[in-house]
């Protein structure tokens, strides 16, 4: 997807040059002796050239697919009014876990708190969408889910909770 958004972004940017390079030689050619052409054309050039170092040096993978392996837990989650299903309630410690959250009805909103009340972090669950978030949950114990976005009467209901344990290094957990 990234490097397809570049190939449009570096075509797109290769038009707008052939514009301004056909604008310059069509036009101001009685004005603009040949020498002042050439450095503009050349000026234009190294723009561009930069532009596009500058374009793919600032690339970056998006963040979840460098976390993510091939034994990476993933849990999916459902919304509905006005309940969460998960189907994994024993998380483990100190590795990523994805979560896949889709609803069954209208929008909401998965958000995930610690023992204290604090958000860690939340993502929208839409229609038609699996929508994914990625997290690294540094301490075991109980997390609390809420909805996060106005979902009819009973919205405020709509809470659960998981476990997340300790990993217990060496020991097999695949
Ligand atoms: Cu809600």
């Amino acid at each position: 997807m990234q490097m397809t958004v570049l190939a449009i972004s570096l075509v797109v940017m290769a038009l707008i040059s052939l514009v301004f390079i056909g604008a310059i030689r069509s036009g101001g050619r009685a004005q603009a002796p040949g020498s002042v052409e050439r450095r503009r054309l050349a000026l234009i050039l190294a723009m561009l050239a930069v532009g596009i170092v500058v374009t793919i040096a600032s690339l970056r993978p998006w963040p979840q697919a460098v976390a993510m392996t091939a034994d990476t837990p993933t849990i999916n989650v459902t919304g509905g009014q006005w309940y969460w299903e998960i189907d994994n309630t024993e998380l483990p410690q100190g590795v990523p876990v994805i979560f896949n959250a889709h609803t069954e009805d209208v929008t909401h909103g998965f958000g995930v708190m610690n023992d204290v009340g604090r958000l860690l972090f939340q993502v929208q669950v839409m229609p038609g969408y699996v929508n994914q978030v990625q997290y690294v949950f540094d301490t075991p114990g109980e997390y609390t889910v809420v909805c996060l976005e106005y979902c009819g009467v009973a919205h405020h209901a709509m809470i659960t909770d998981f476990t997340v344990v300790t990993n217990q290094g060496g020991d097999d957990n695949g």
